[in-house]
C-alpha cells in the first residue's frame, strides 16, 4: 500500500511548488515510517524524528501567539475513554490501536464511503494551524496543529441540500479504552456534532499532527477534530465516522448534562457555566504568578465566525 502510494506521485507532474513541497513531506514521512519500523503503528508509538516540520502555514494560522510548551499539551489531557483525570491518558492511550485506520462518511451525501487514513492524507492539503484552544473548564493553550480542512474533505463526498448537521463519532475499542469497558460516565462511543456551516467553515480542521510531528495518541491520534472557537469538548478525538444529517445529533456531553454543556458550546466570557465563570482562563504551562487571561468571545475568532450566530441568542443557544 505504502509503496504503491510513493510510485503514484511522480514529482514532475506536480506544478504548484506548495503542493510539491507538501507531497514531498508526506513521501518523506511514509519513507521514514518504512525505515524506522516495519509499520506505521511503530512509528506512531515512537516517532524517530519530526515528520510534519515542513508543512506550510494555513492563512488562519496565528504565528504571533505564544505557543504552549509541547510537554504540557502532551501530558495534560481530557480523554475520558482512558481516565477521568488529566495525568493518566498520556500513558494509557498508548494501548490504542490506530493502524490500520479508516473513516466513514455517511448520511446525506451523494458519495458515501469508507476512506483509508493514508489516502485521505495524500489527497488533502496538509497545513499547520496555530490556534488557541479553550477548555470549558477554564484552562487554555495555544497549539500548532497539523491537519486539513474538514469542509474541503466533506465537499468531495458531495453533501446534499438536506445535510444540515454533522455528527462525528470516536472509535469504540473497549479492550484498550478502560472506561468504555466499564460503561462508565458517558455513553460510548463519544459523539459530537456541528451545524453544517460550522463544519464547512475554513477554521474547522481535522488534525493528524502537532508541533511538526505525528499526533500523540493521548491528543487524539490518528485524526481528531479541532474547532478553535468552541469549548474543547467539541474537538472530538480518534474520529472513525462522520455523518451528515437532517437533524442535530445528540452529543455525549450534552446528553450527560444538558444544562451544563450545550450543543453550540461557543467560547463566550459573558455566559457562565452553571458552576463557574467563563470570564477568564488559566493558560496551560504558565507560571504560578502569571495572571489569568481574559477569555475572548468566540475564543478570539469573532471576526471569522460571529456572522454565523448573528440572529441567535447566545445565552439560550449556549
Ligand atoms: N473522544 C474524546 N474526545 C475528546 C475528549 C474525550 O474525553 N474523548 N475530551 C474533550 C475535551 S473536554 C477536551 S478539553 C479536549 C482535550 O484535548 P487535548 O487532550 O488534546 O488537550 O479533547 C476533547 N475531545
Ligand atoms: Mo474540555
Amino acid at each position: 500500500m505504502i509503496i504503491k502510494t510513493i510510485k503514484n506521485i511522480p514529482g514532475s507532474e506536480i506544478t504548484d511548488p506548495l503542493v510539491f513541497q507538501q507531497r514531498r513531506t508526506i513521501i518523506k514521512a511514509l519513507a521514514a515510517m518504512m525505515l524506522n519500523g516495519t509499520s506505521i503503528r511503530n512509528s506512531w508509538a515512537e516517532p524517530a524524528k519530526p515528520i510534519w516540520s515542513a508543512v506550510p502555514q494555513n492563512r488562519f494560522s496565528a504565528n504571533a501567539l505564544d505557543i504552549t510548551p509541547a510537554d504540557q499539551v502532551k501530558n495534560y489531557n481530557n480523554y475520558y475513554e482512558f481516565a477521568f483525570n488529566k495525568e493518566d491518558p498520556s500513558s494509557l492511550a498508548q494501548n490504542l490501536r490506530i493502524d490500520p485506520w479508516s473513516v466513514e462518511i455517511a448520511g446525506e451525501v451523494e458519495k458515501p464511503g469508507i476512506y483509508q487514513l493514508e489516502d485521505i492524507l495524500r489527497q488533502q492539503t496538509i497545513q499547520e494551524y496555530i490556534y488557541r484552544f479553550r477548555c470549558v473548564e477554564a484552562w487554555s493553550m495555544v497549539v500548532p496543529w497539523v491537519g486539513f480542512s474538514l469542509g474541503d474533505w466533506l465537499k468531495t463526498a458531495q453533501p446534499l441540500s438536506t445535510a444540515k448537521f454533522v455528527k462525528l463519532t470516536s472509535v469504540y475499542q473497549p479492550d484498550t479504552m478502560p472506561k468504555q469497558g466499564n460503561n462508565a460516565m458517558l455513553e460510548w462511543p463519544y459523539v459530537e456534532g456541528l451545524r453544517i456551516d460550522e463544519a464547512m467553515h475554513p477554521l474547522t480542521i481535522l488534525a493528524t499532527g502537532m508541533y511538526g510531528d505525528i499526533l500523540p495518541k493521548q491528543n487524539g491520534a490518528p485524526l481528531r477534530l479541532v474547532v478553535p472557537w468552541k469549548y474543547g469538548f467539541k474537538s472530538i478525538k480518534a474520529v472513525v465516522k462522520i455523518e451528515l444529517l437532517k437533524r442535530p445529533p445528540i452529543s455525549s456531553w450534552n446528553k450527560f448534562a444538558p444544562n451544563e454543556y450545550g450543543f453550540y458550546a461557543n467560547v463566550n466570557p459573558n455566559v457562565p457555566h452553571p458552576r463557574w465563570s467563563q470570564n477568564s482562563e488559566r493558560q496551560l504551562g504558565s507560571g504560578f504568578f502569571t495572571p489569568r487571561r481574559q477569555t475572548e468571545l468566540f475564543n478570539g475568532y469573532a471576526e471569522q465566525v460571529a456572522h454565523m450566530y448573528r440572529d441567535m441568542d447566545l445565552r439560550h443557544f449556549f
